[in-house]
């Protein structure tokens, strides 16, 4: 190999704005974004999205009566969004699932979602074999799902561990405990030590994912985020002033919730986590790992498939042929 020497020009050249140029063709651009929010009606998916990009990206009309219809079947529903902050846009598709979990027989209820995250693989990879490919594909692939556990379960419910198990083998799953605001603290803390244990139990792949490639300051960050999952938060959409201070809050029997305060709740890490910390990297992993998974498996069926038909074409030359010499 041949030997490297580091030189520096004599005077400036300027191909260290190549960041700014990469930089400025990625806002020209903006980013998509594609989270999917799943959980029983009611638990406070659509508040929750909305209070994590600070937008009303879903109407939160979740089933508040019991006498109100159930959805007949699990959906998938997906609404785009543009947002911009400081020049950056950012797309955000949003997967709505009404009716998971809400049917009398719930069985293999996660099946529709798993259907729907194959499919974009499965777009995304025709869309990249064809001929003449489009310079810049559409990502539509889930780079986030968002699985909201009940906080008056003790531990996870058959459903959402065979749920789980499914999505996060195709999926950067984030579990948290919905609604935690009926909790105390007390309770919080023993049911996510329960859950917890369950993830460790079921042997759980939930992102973040350990990867030789990080750092050391990346390392210890992912450690920490997950002794947090799954995080207890309380979402609102309602704007709640006390003492001349306004914010997004609630109000319950023991006072009133400030989702941002961190003493309260837990949404503040969630939001950073997702969208300060490892936007990008769920991103990457959702294309390096997920969709690279699914890619290979479909590459390898073909060429096996392939190779079956090639051996039953030569079989069928062989059996002609052997007809043949049998009659000559
Ligand atoms: N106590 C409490 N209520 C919530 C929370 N998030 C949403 N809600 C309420 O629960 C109801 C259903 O919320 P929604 O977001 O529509 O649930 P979805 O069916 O899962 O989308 C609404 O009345 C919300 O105001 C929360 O964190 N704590
Ligand atoms: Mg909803």
């Amino acid at each position: 190999m041949a030997e490297e020497t580091l030189l520096q020009p004599h005077k400036y050249v300027g191909f260290d704005t190549i960041t700014t140029q990469i930089e400025n063709r990625l806002l020209k651009r903006g980013f998509q974004f594609n989270i999917m929010m799943v959980g029983r009606s009611g638990l406070g998916k659509s508040t929750l999205v909305n209070s994590l990009f600070s937008s009303n990206l879903a109407t939160s009309n979740g089933r508040l009566q019991a006498e109100e219809p159930i959805e007949k079947t699990v959906e998938v529903k997906v609404t785009s969004h543009k947002l911009v902050e400081n020049n950056v846009k950012l797309n955000v598709n949003v997967i709505d699932t009404p009716g998971f979990a809400d049917q009398i027989n719930n069985e293999k209820c996660w099946e529709p979602l798993v259907k729907y995250i194959k499919e974009q693989h499965s777009q995304y990879l025709r869309k990249e074999l064809t001929a003449q490919r489009e310079r810049y594909i559409i990502d539509t692939r889930v780079h986030c799902v968002l699985y909201f556990i009940p906080p008056h379960h003790s531990k996870l419910k058959p459903l959402d561990v065979q749920a789980i198990k499914k999505l996060s083998e195709i999926a950067n799953v984030i579990p948290i405990i919905a609604k935690s605001d009926s909790l105390t603290l007390d309770e919080r803390s023993a049911l996510k030590k329960s859950l917890q244990q369950d993830f460790a139990k079921y042997n759980f792949n939930l992102y973040p994912y350990d990867n030789e490639d990080l750092f050391d300051d990346e390392r210890q960050l992912n450690e920490d985020i997950k002794s947090l999952i799954p995080f207890a938060v309380v979402g609102s959409n309602n704007e709640i002033i006390v003492n001349g201070e306004s914010f997004k809050g609630r109000k319950t029997k023991w006072g009133t919730i400030n989702i941002e305060d961190v003493s309260q709740c837990e949404f503040v890490f969630l939001r950073d986590f997702l969208t300060r910390t490892h936007l990008q990297d769920l991103i990457e992993t959702s294309s390096l790992i997920h969709y690279e998974n699914f890619r290979s498996k479909q590459l390898i069926a073909l060429k096996e498939n392939a190779n079956t038909n090639r051996q039953s074409n030569i079989n069928q030359i062989d059996s002609k042929n052997g007809a043949v010499s049998q009659k000559a």
